[in-house]
């Protein structure tokens, strides 16, 4: 039993709420994980993988109305609309508080409730914040257990403190009338209710380190993230940081785990984090980003040997798979694994799958949930309390046509114009339409805890605060010609635009001015090695164009998004001004 009153206190009040039969305090202790484990077991809520070839992996179905996050049904609930902002649903606190009670009232009546305190960065980190979060799931426990640090060594963090994030999960029914997800910035709270699914549900990731931490980021003068952090050396053995911000499923595991070709072979990359990043001005005046995360939660399809051999070796023990195909000899499959598909398996769906089959086996939002230390590419750093220091941002988006391969901002603010204007085609990380072009501001469009015109205005202020702020760039490998192909082969070979972001960064290297940025020349782009991927000078230049007549109507597109916002910092409107003078036009 805790000590913390404020934890049990909080955790009388839900359990009368909640009418739990049991409530179990979680520890984060060996023996515990096994006895949650065999549990799961018991109810099939986990089903056990070939352990000689997984040892220590699990499988988990979800309902299959329950796949992927649920923007719609997503809230920030926050005393006026306005401090939600135009791109956030919002409720008002309390009508959500009464919903939420109603919803929840009851709700665990059969079932244990489980306690998990854990930390987000490691203890003792400037950057450490501790959560508590409570749900009638195993799978979300076992999963916490991966993600961040949990037990014991977050209360030693917190202990009697009342600075905590209490994040509050039942599974209800599974059903998308009684699914809901709300977010009470100003009380540190997070209620989530109907879902099973990763992002709906372990509440740390989007809910508390992005949703919540934002918010609590703006108050305390530092950055909450959707961002990989990647460490890339060169042959001198010098490590330069980066961090990307990509919509989700748009590669930034792969990114963050990128092996260089073996004409780069002078060149590694060291992960830092996947998916998310909080950014601290360190006492040097830089800024610093640390991981909050100790686990990967990545899209599964896709992965294989070749796109990202590193999670590959990562995912080989302790892992639990979410909605993936299961083979005969109980192994995992899915599409883009890079193997022949095996004659016959279990789909997502629990149905019997053969190659005829025309649906695919694995959902293509499909998951595996694995612990950072595993990965053979881990930085030395990841967990430094003091984070690694930023040379670099980069925002990145799927677009098939006009975003060039790489381009560089002319200052800070014009860096923080093009990540607000940033665009990605959909992905199936988020129920609804895959494939149409949304603005994304930063890739924080759906994680952005408070309006973003704000977020926007704290970005251009922290930039201010700081002497020599990272330099700021654009990248898109998803590029495609007239036949619908992408040119750029990507995954490793993105290795050779890093290069170029370090050596802009190092004053290395010089560029050429274009409308929407500094290019980079296009020998400047290292292609050795790259004659059999068909890529030659010619495709540089193809990948670098910038086409005037599209960027016309994607101002137009950018501006009628930014409309949205009654009170738009200064800056972005004269960036966009700017922007249209560069491409002449009034
Ligand atoms: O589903 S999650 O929100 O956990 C992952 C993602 O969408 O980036
Ligand atoms: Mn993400």
């Amino acid at each position: 039993m805790y000590k913390n009153s404020y934890i049990t206190n909080w955790v009388k009040d839900v359990s009368d709420l909640t009418k739990p039969d049991n409530i179990v305090w979680i520890d984060g202790s060996a023996a515990e994980k096994s006895r949650l484990t065999a549990e799961a077991l018991r109810t099939n809520e986990l089903l056990e993988l070939n352990q000689e070839k997984l040892p220590g992996c699990y499988y988990h179905r979800t309902a299959i109305n329950d796949v992927a996050r649920v923007e719609h049904l997503t809230f920030i609930c926050t005393p006026t609309k306005a401090e939600a902002g135009p791109t956030n649903n919002w409720l008002e606190p309390k009508a959500a508080y009464q919903k939420l009670t109603k919803l929840f009232a009851g709700s665990m009546r059969g079932r244990t409730m489980y306690v998990i305190p854990y930390l987000m960065c490691s203890a003792g980190s400037p950057f450490c914040k501790v959560g508590v979060e409570i749900t009638d799931s195993i799978y979300v426990v076992l999963n916490m257990r991966i993600m961040t640090r949990m037990g014991q060594v977050a209360l030693d963090q917190l202990g009697d403190s009342n600075d905590f994030v209490r994040g509050l999960h039942a599974k209800g029914d599974l059903s998308e009338e009684h699914r809901m997800i709300c977010h009470f910035p100003q009380d540190n709270a997070i209620w989530s209710i109907g879902s099973g699914y990763g992002g709906n549900v372990l509440l740390s990731k989007k809910c508390f380190a992005l949703r919540l931490a934002s918010y609590m980021a703006r108050n305390e003068g530092w950055l909450a993230e959707h961002m990989l952090i990647l460490g890339l050396e060169n042959p001198k053995g010098e490590v330069s940081y980066i961090a990307a911000a990509f919509p989700s499923a748009c590669g930034k595991t792969n990114l963050a785990m990128l092996v260089p070709p073996l004409s780069q072979a002078g060149y590694k990359v060291w992960t830092v984090g996947d998916d998310i990043a909080w950014v601290r001005i360190g006492e040097d005046g830089r800024l610093w980003a640390s991981n909050p995360e100790a686990g990967f939660f990545g899209v599964a399809p896709g992965t294989s040997m070749k796109s990202n051999l590193n999670a590959m070796l990562t995912i080989q023990k302790n892992t639990i798979f979410t909605n993936v195909a299961v083979t005969p000899e109980k192994t995992v499959w899915w599409e883009g694994m890079g193997v022949e598909p095996p004659q016959n398996c279990t789909d997502w769906r629990g149905n019997p799958w053969t190659q005829a089959s025309k649906e695919k086996a694995a959902h293509p939002n499909s998951r595996f949930t694995t612990p950072a230390s595993q990965c053979p590419v881990i930085s030395k750093e990841w967990e430094s309390p003091h984070g690694v220091p930023i040379s670099a941002f980069v925002f990145g988006g799927r677009r098939a046509k006009l975003a060039p391969l790489v381009y560089q901002a002319y200052s800070w603010e014009h860096g923080v114009f093009v990540g607000a204007t940033m665009a990605s085609e959909t992905t199936a990380a988020a129920s609804g339409k895959v494939g149409v072009v949304r603005r994304d501001p930063m890739a924080m469009l759906p994680f952005c805890g408070y309006n973003m015109q704000d977020y926007f205005r704290h970005w251009l202020a922290l930039g201010k605060k700081i002497k020599n702020p990272p330099k700021i760039f654009s990248v898109n490998w998803f590029r495609t010609n007239a036949e619908g192909k992408f040119i750029w082969p990507g995954y490793g070979e993105n290795i050779r635009v890093l290069k170029w972001i370090i050596a802009r960064c190092n004053n290395e290297v010089s560029a050429v001015e274009s409308a929407i940025g500094y290019l980079p020349k296009p020998e400047d782009i290292d292609l050795t090695g790259l004659a059999a991927e068909g890529v030659t000078l010619e495709t540089i230049k193809e990948l670098l164009s910038v086409d005037t007549k599209a960027w016309v109507d994607e101002i137009k597109d950018q501006n009628s998004f930014l409309q949205k916002f009654d009170n738009l910092p200064a800056e972005l409107i004269s960036e966009l001004d700017k922007l249209k003078k560069r491409l002449g036009v009034f």
